[in-house]
């Protein structure tokens, strides 16, 4: 009884500070955990033990932008060292080259070929009946939580994350909302307090620039991994945290009305760079993105939890020439060409780092192909089911725990439905790209020139018929992504036309999002 005294006494404690930190503790009580009592506490926790998972995404983050994949510009030494204590992926790639489409693709397991959401768009959601990750974990027994960026449902819609798998939310549901990283509210849902709604934060009133976001979106992660340890309190049951970093996305509002759209309290450590400003302010967001990230691992381990917490660290997309940035400037994009919303490799492959000291050996670097979809499979064995069947996705897991992975992607595909149509499949080393519809695939050997600068197509027709049959069986027609041309295709002879030949079907507008709102 005395052990049950003193855990309540320290839950309690760690509940009082949940938002107090976050200035919220004035609107808001605090939330509690489920009642238990002496005769539901487990004797013993079960074995084996499920691991927590924390699942960390930032935004527009590109393959160059950290230490550990090559920047030598941008400090990120706690993102180096996760790397170094588990597997860094050098060839993992985004479910696609903007927010909403790579952030479904992440959370339902299919690629653009297949999602029912296949760019960014106002009033865009996922659907009651498609089953993200979350809604899996959560029913398999973890208590799930999402802080900061969601982009898939806005306000009234299906795909609010509370009705897409999440037990508890503070954050975004908008991204457009989600550029402003001193905003004067955010989402929060809490079935417990109960609440649902918007969370004001006056102090960011007429402004002000008082809480900047990220921060507390670390103090708000670090207390609920306090909170939801699977401890005997918690009857051991394991939490799934995503925590989704807007870190480095533009405020493209405030670039737009400043120049600089790279909001952080401080440019430090970089402020006596001669540098442009906004890109000593982004190499700034990274760094401090990284040591938040840092304080996250240092409560792990100081709370008994980094043995058995999958932590794992991606982005949505590659880099974005926004918010008065050149993404070139700090190298964001590495070797790689493209930036945000181009499928050659820069704008689509981003970092992917896993760490977990239970089950994975550190040290690792590995160039298996993979992607967002396959998340879903792979976080699905590490909690002990089956994924659902229909899935795009192939499970990692083996790979991650060193034993032999023999599931391997024929093909990856993405589509992309901003600028007319755009089309990729990887097949092998083989990178095949499509920049509109209606043109030749243009086709890049990855493992001789990963820069995709010499498009070898007529050299290889072989290679380019097979990625063609390929193609024709990757995708299906989704009614609101109709295939459309951009605004002018140059017809043979030379003359411009926008008319779609008969075999294309769904010449409807596309509704777009204007460029203003673009995410
Ligand atoms: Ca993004």
């Amino acid at each position: 009884m005395r052990c049950f005294s003193v855990g309540v006494k320290v839950v309690g404690v760690a509940l009082a500070t949940v938002w107090a930190a976050t200035g919220f503790s004035a609107e808001l009580p605090s939330s509690a955990p489920p009642a238990t009592n002496e005769t539901a506490r487990p004797s013993r926790p079960p074995a084996p033990r499920r691991p927590s998972i924390l699942l960390i995404v930032a935004d527009d983050l590109g393959y160059g932008d950290l230490g550990c994949y090559g920047s030598t510009r941008i400090q990120t030494p706690n993102l180096d060292r996760l790397a170094a204590e588990g597997i860094r992926f050098t060839q993992f790639y985004a479910g696609s080259t903007v927010c909403a489409p790579a952030r479904a693709a992440l959370m339902l397991g299919k690629h653009t070929g297949h999602l029912n959401l296949r760019g960014n768009r106002r009033g865009a959601t996922l659907q009651a009946d498609e089953l993200t990750l979350a809604e899996w974990l959560r029913a398999a027994g973890y208590h799930t939580g999402l802080i900061g960026k969601w982009g898939l449902a806005e306000e009234g819609l299906p795909g609010v994350p509370w009705k897409k798998g999440f037990n508890e939310f503070v954050g975004y549901l908008d991204n457009v909302h989600a550029h402003d990283y001193y905003t004067t509210y955010l989402w929060r849902y809490d079935p417990v307090t109960p609440y649902e709604g918007k969370v004001t934060l006056i102090e960011n009133f007429a402004g002000a620039k008082r809480t900047y976001i990220p921060d507390l979106c670390t103090k708000a992660a670090t207390n609920f991994i306090r909170i939801h340890k699977p401890d005997w309190y918690n009857q051991y049951r394991p939490f799934f945290l995503m925590l989704c970093y807007t870190t480095p996305h533009a405020n493209n509002e405030e670039g737009r009305r400043t120049g600089n759209g790279m909001q952080v309290p401080t440019d430090a450590p970089y402020s006596d760079r001669p540098w442009p400003q906004p890109e000593k302010n982004k190499a700034a967001m990274i760094t401090r993105m990284d040591a938040d990230i840092g304080r996250i691992m240092e409560l792990l381990k100081a709370s008994g939890q980094e043995e058995n917490t999958i932590v794992i660290f991606t982005s949505d997309n590659g880099p974005h020439r926004e918010g008065g940035v050149d993404p070139a400037f700090l190298g964001s994009s590495g070797p790689l060409r493209g930036i945000k919303r181009d499928l050659y490799e820069g704008g689509i492959r981003v970092p992917m780092i896993v760490r977990w000291p239970a089950r994975i050996r550190p040290g690792q670097v590995s160039d298996f192909v993979w992607a967002h979809w396959d998340l879903f499979p792979t976080l699905a064995e590490a909690a002990g089911t089956n994924a659902p069947a229909g899935l795009d996705g192939i499970s990692v897991f083996p790979l991650w725990v060193g034993e032999t992975q023999t599931n391997r992607h024929e093909y990856l595909y993405w589509e992309f439905h901003e600028r007319g149509f755009q089309q990729a499949l990887r097949w092998g080393d083989w990178k095949a790209v499509r920049p509109q519809w209606g043109s030749p695939l243009e086709l890049y050997n990855l493992r001789e020139d990963p820069g995709e600068r010499r498009n070898v197509a007529e050299q290889h027709p072989d290679v380019v018929a097979k990625i063609e049959d390929l193609l024709a069986r990757a995708r299906v027609d989704a009614p609101d992504w109709p295939i459309r041309p951009p605004p002018q295709v140059q017809a043979p002879g030379g003359a411009a036309t926008n008319r779609l030949p008969a075999a294309v079907s769904g010449d409807s507008p596309n509704p777009g999002t204007p460029a203003s709102n673009q995410p």
